[in-house]
């Protein structure tokens, strides 16, 4: 049997429904129950950004070979435990590149040229009014990036487009490229005006983004997250944006998602969106193919499409 851990596609849960016995573990009065009584036919996981395979699930399934997970991240996957168990794990790397690197781009533009505020201006009647307060050119900022991987490096060419000089900070310098690198997070917030988190979520990136990097970012400077929320001190982040420490932040993922702080729902310099980076449909039919593709093949002993483990 493959166990679906949460909703996630409905094209996916189809094709799983048709290839396989499938499980979904949301339809499960008692979840730790359903768990024991399929535990001796359970071979495969599939999860997400959400919703992973952590020790408890791993130790509970004896016959679990595989974890396909419908995202990159695989912070909530406790890889070790998986390769200390020979179990294999994949991912959805490459396919979703391009949305997430594009809505960072439309999360600058949103936040420096008011967007949201503005199409509120229009439909509420005000401009029939008109004190239009002017808004922060993105065009020739210096855009800063945590993490140079591919959506870094995506968002990085996106930004060379609007003739932003590009800086970045990661573990260690990158040889094949020109973009400036900064040893630290914070002497890459000082140096930037809009800083672009985009690396993976580990113990070493958790808070990456605390209160020192947001006051060396400043009350100009725009925080832009597509990462994962825990990369950012929240209630640090929450009360430089209400005191005026923070120019303005534009995220798409929350530390305890899908709670948002309210706090943030006043202000206009702040564009919330609901963890929808890789939410297109191509993207998530492409996402969904990775994860039935990646099953199909291990099953049939043949090479993993995009095997992490
Ligand atoms: C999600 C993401 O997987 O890929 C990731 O790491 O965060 C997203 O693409 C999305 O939540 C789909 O469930």
């Amino acid at each position: 049997s493959v166990l679906m851990l949460c909703p996630m596609s409905s094209y996916l849960e189809e094709e799983l429904q048709r290839r396989f016995n499938l499980l979904k573990l949301w339809t499960a009065p008692q979840k730790p129950q359903f768990i024991k009584e399929h535990s001796g036919s359970i071979r495969a996981i599939v999860g997400n950004a959400g919703a992973g395979a952590d020790a408890e699930l791993i130790e509970a399934l004896p016959r679990l070979e595989i974890v396909s997970s419908y995202s990159v991240g695989v912070d909530k996957i406790d890889l070790n435990k998986c390769r200390e168990k020979g179990i294999r794990v994949t991912y959805t790397p490459d396919v979703l590149t391009e949305d997430v690197a594009d809505l960072a781009i439309g999360l600058i533009l949103a936040v420096l040229r008011r967007l949201c505020a503005s199409d509120q201006y229009v439909r509420s009647g005000k401009w029939k009014k008109g004190d239009y307060k002017l808004t922060t050119k993105f065009t020739g900022k210096t855009v800063g990036i945590i993490g140079l991987g591919r959506i870094g490096m995506a968002v990085a060419k996106r930004a060379e487009a609007f003739s932003c000089p590009i800086c970045y900070y990661s573990r260690t310098e990158k040889p094949d490229t020109n973009y400036k690198y900064y040893p630290s997070v914070v002497e890459l917030a000082s140096n930037c005006n809009i800083l672009v988190v985009a690396c993976p979520l580990t113990e070493e990136t958790r808070h990456i983004v605390n209160r020192e990097v947001i006051n060396a970012l400043g009350p100009k400077g725009v925080l832009i997250n597509v990462g994962r929320g825990p990369h950012v001190d929240e209630p640090e982040l929450v009360s430089a944006l209400v005191e005026g420490r923070l120019g303005g932040a534009g995220l798409d993922v929350y530390e305890h998602e899908p709670e948002v702080p309210e706090e943030l729902f006043g202000l206009e310099n702040v564009v919330l969106l609901p963890h929808v980076g890789s939410g297109t449909v191509e993207t998530r039919e492409a996402m969904a193919d990775l994860v039935l593709g990646n099953l199909e093949a291990h099953f049939l002993n043949k090479p993993l499409l995009t095997p992490l483990v």
